[in-house]
């Protein structure tokens, strides 16, 4: 069976990270085998949450993996707590990621044009150096912008042009170098619809959804999850990101139609089935 290593967060509510990761991964035949980031009683996202920070514990966890000898066909990477934990993470990307490895980087940072709150500026410039070591890289729009120096909200306010989405992608492009060969760029918001840009050395495509209701805590998440589990399975990438967007789609809908909290996340458990092939 193959193994992704998920370099992500735990967090006990808002259906993100690590709880979004597991059981997709599950569901598509993988083994999940968690790195923990950090320990919180919900995402950041509420007005209040508690967080344990496990930087200073992540070397000995990962001096255990050494001790096993384990080896991963996959690593997906998510929500960081530090600049420290970065580190860790590019050293642990030497030793653990081989030439038949796949690396899905999730640059996550920020969201609707703002950073969040925990991400220092020291550790949103170890993320781009993460970015740099992936083979596949899923920024929204906003951490496009971030690992671009491009204007976020000079290039929203040009959502009505035709050539939106080819902006995007010209922009993704410029990422593409080393062993970086795809980005996909999630939840791109044009009137009604959400656009999912794929873009590698051969051009672009695009996969749409319904917009429905507003932004929901984690679909960034299951997103990246469906596409590494996908992948590491030898699926193209395009029948990846149909799949995710689908899948999501479902998961949004139900949500948005039970008036759930976009903190909470979205109820995914009930379309997982939509993943099982
Ligand atoms: O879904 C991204 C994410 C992951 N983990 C934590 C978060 C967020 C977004 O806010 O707070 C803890």
């Amino acid at each position: 069976m193959k193994k992704i290593a998920v370099v992500n967060d735990i967090s006990g509510f808002g259906r993100c990270s690590m709880t979004a990761a597991l059981p997709v991964l599950s569901v598509l035949k993988t083994e999940c085998c968690p790195l923990p980031t950090a320990i919180l009683s919900n995402q950041t996202g509420y007005d209040s949450f508690y967080c344990d920070d496990f930087t200073d514990r992540m070397e000995r966890y990962i001096d255990e993996w050494r001790t096993l000898g384990v080896r991963f066909d996959g690593i997906l990477t998510g929500y960081l707590a530090s600049a420290a934990q970065a580190d860790i993470l590019l050293r642990f990307l030497d030793e653990f990621k081989t030439d038949t490895t796949l690396y899905v980087c999730d640059p996550v940072m920020a969201d609707d044009g703002r950073v969040y709150d925990t991400y220092t500026a020291a550790l949103c410039e170890k993320i781009a150096l993460l970015s740099k070591r992936a083979n596949v890289l899923t920024p929204n729009l906003t951490e496009l912008c971030l690992l671009t120096q491009a204007d976020f909200y000079a290039l929203q306010a040009q959502s009505d042009a035709p050539s939106y989405a080819q902006k995007i992608a010209c922009l993704a492009a410029g990422l593409l170098s080393g062993t970086l060969h795809t980005v996909v760029v999630t939840g791109v918001c044009v009137g009604d619809e959400i656009l999912n840009i794929s873009v590698t050395k051969d051009g672009f495509s695009v996969v749409k959804g319904k917009r429905i209701g507003g932004s929901f805590s984690g679909t960034g998440d299951l997103f990246s999850a469906v596409l590494t589990g996908s992948l590491v399975n030898g699926e193209t990438a395009e029948h990846a990101v149909q799949k995710a967007v689908r899948f999501l789609e479902a998961s949004i809908r139900d949500s948005f139609q039970e008036g759930t909290n976009r903190n909470d996340g979205v109820n995914f458990q009930k379309y997982l089935e939509m993943l099982f092939e």
